[in-house]
């Protein structure tokens, strides 16, 4: 269950971070497939409670009230509608699944769907969910204590226990029903605050991938697990390793700070296990999220967002092209408050990005995935899939370069005040080739630099520190 089940050629996911269903339908057929995108991950989909103050936050979604398939995204038939179409070319999809709790309590609780609950008394009809299926309303406050973090409520959200059958059962039947609808896999959301065995046996229950959407006989969901751990705690990743793949925030967290300038980047070099990470096959690493990129979650000052985006896109570039764990790219809204929903108009109905002519989004969307620098090195990934990383450069500092095998070659300038003008060992065959951090490889033509490498593989690489972009990306399918 550590396996995407992704098509051949392909190796990123992308977090749509509160798109309708509808919009990521279009954006498979017209970007993510043509681009080489593997996955979506989409924002949870069942029924939550409608909040009023604040005004439709983002964290809405992860208040349940029922596992009803309505949302700000869309309905079922919307949903369905989606998986399949994005199955058809190629992108898989992801759920993030709220497992561990319904909602806190509010009053006249009710969901896009109609469903009501009592929260303060656990009620939730539309489940049913009754007092008896809840922890106790104890406070999660002590993380050395991992019955606290797991039985009881974290941030006042009513703590399911699922180590009943009961609750099983419905958790099942939920995931199940996703499975029918032809997802690939799942982001368990606060899997930290439940207990493994729990989570192993729920996973142990649910259906193999629907073959009607292409789906080998007998493929297991894939599961990757929201479990933070920088250390120094009770819980550790490694406790859910086993049955799925977990989220490594330390790996969010350091790249942050190389980036940034605090941990030259030199040290790069053995980045992921070496750094004391699970192993490569266990971790689902990324930049930034949907929670500690507006300052939730885990990494404080050290996540780099859009909002820094000449080092963004830098580290993005790094997680793309060094072979460590299964890369999910974040796509955002912008956002001024770590409260505020996705573009929405008055009633709440969310706003559709607009595609400008550039191939941006607008309409509030930043869409860091359409950004060139982005998605053209989704393209090197998969250019030099299954390729070890090769003959490493560093200036001792923030300058460093490297070959995956005779596929690909990266060179980063992390120096604030210092060029990087170097001859380096490519690895590639000669020839010209494009650069696709500068520009794009369009029908046989370099609309960026434009990189010669001589007989010996070698060739001059320049990236000036007062350059756009920071990096300077060649491989195989990008030769002129
Ligand atoms: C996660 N990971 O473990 C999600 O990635 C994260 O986004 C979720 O928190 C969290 N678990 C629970 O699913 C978010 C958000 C919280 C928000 C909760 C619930 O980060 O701020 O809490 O969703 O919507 C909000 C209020 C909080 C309030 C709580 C309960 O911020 O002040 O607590 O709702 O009503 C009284
Ligand atoms: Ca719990």
């Amino acid at each position: 269950q550590k396996d995407p089940h992704v098509w051949d050629g392909r190796s990123a996911i992308v977090h749509l971070f509160e798109w309708k269903f509808a919009d990521i339908a279009d954006e498979c057929e017209r970007f993510l497939g043509p681009k080489g995108f593997a996955g979506v991950q989409v924002s949870p989909v069942h029924e939550n409670v409608i909040i009023s103050s604040p005004f439709r936050p983002w964290w809405e979604r992860y208040q349940l009230v029922s596992y009803k398939l309505v949302s700000r995204s869309g309905d079922e038939n919307a949903f369905r509608d989606m998986v399949r179409r994005c199955n058809n070319v190629g992108i898989r999809i992801y759920v993030d699944v709220v497992l561990n709790q319904m909602s806190g309590s509010w009053p006249d609780a009710h969901g896009q769907g109609g469903s009501t609950a009592d929260t303060y008394n656990l009620q939730y009809p539309a489940v049913p969910y009754g007092p008896g299926d809840f922890h106790s309303t104890c406070t999660v406050s002590n993380y050395q204590d991992p019955s606290n973090v797991r039985n009881c409520e974290l941030v006042g959200l009513h703590d399911l226990n699922q180590g009943s059958d009961y609750v099983r059962g419905k958790m099942i039947e939920y995931l199940n029903h996703l499975v029918d609808c032809g997802v690939a896999g799942f982001r368990v959301d606060a899997a930290k605050h439940m207990w493994p065995a729990d989570l192993q046996y729920i996973y142990s229950k649910v259906n193999n991938l629907n073959t009607d959407h292409g789906f080998p006989s007998g493929a297991r969901p894939f599961f990757y697990q929201e479990v933070i751990d920088l250390g120094g705690e009770a819980i550790h990743s490694t406790e859910y390793t086993g049955f799925g793949r977990v989220t490594e925030f330390k790996y969010s967290r350091d790249i942050g700070d190389a980036f940034r300038g605090n941990n030259a980047i030199k040290w790069l070099v053995n980045f992921g296990v070496g750094w004391g990470y699970i192993p490569d096959g266990d971790a689902l690493v990324f930049v930034d999220n949907h929670d500690n990129q507006r300052g939730h979650g885990a990494g404080g000052a050290s996540i780099l967002t859009y909002k820094t985006s000449k080092l963004y896109k830098m580290a993005v570039a790094f997680m793309l092209a060094y072979p460590y764990g299964y890369p999910r790219v974040m796509s955002s809204f912008s956002f001024d408050n770590s409260d505020q929903g996705p573009p929405q108009d008055g009633n709440g109905n969310i706003i559709s990005p607009s595609i400008n002519a550039d191939g941006t989004c607008g309409n509030g969307w930043v869409c860091e995935h359409r950004w060139r620098q982005i998605f053209n090195m989704v393209g090197f990934r998969n250019a030099v899939a299954g390729t070890a990383v090769s003959n490493w450069w560093d200036n001792g500092d923030k300058q460093i370069s490297f070959c995956r095998g005779n596929k690909g070659f990266v060179a980063f300038n992390d120096e604030f005040n210092n060029d990087l003008k170097q001859t380096l060992q490519t690895c590639l065959p000669a020839g010209d080739y494009c650069d696709v951090i500068s520009g794009s490889y369009e029908n046989g033509s370099c609309t960026g630099k434009t990189v010669t490498v001589g007989s010996d593989g070698k060739a001059y690489i320049e990236i000036l520190s007062s350059a756009d972009d920071g990096v300077l990306a060649i491989h195989v399918n990008s030769k002129v």
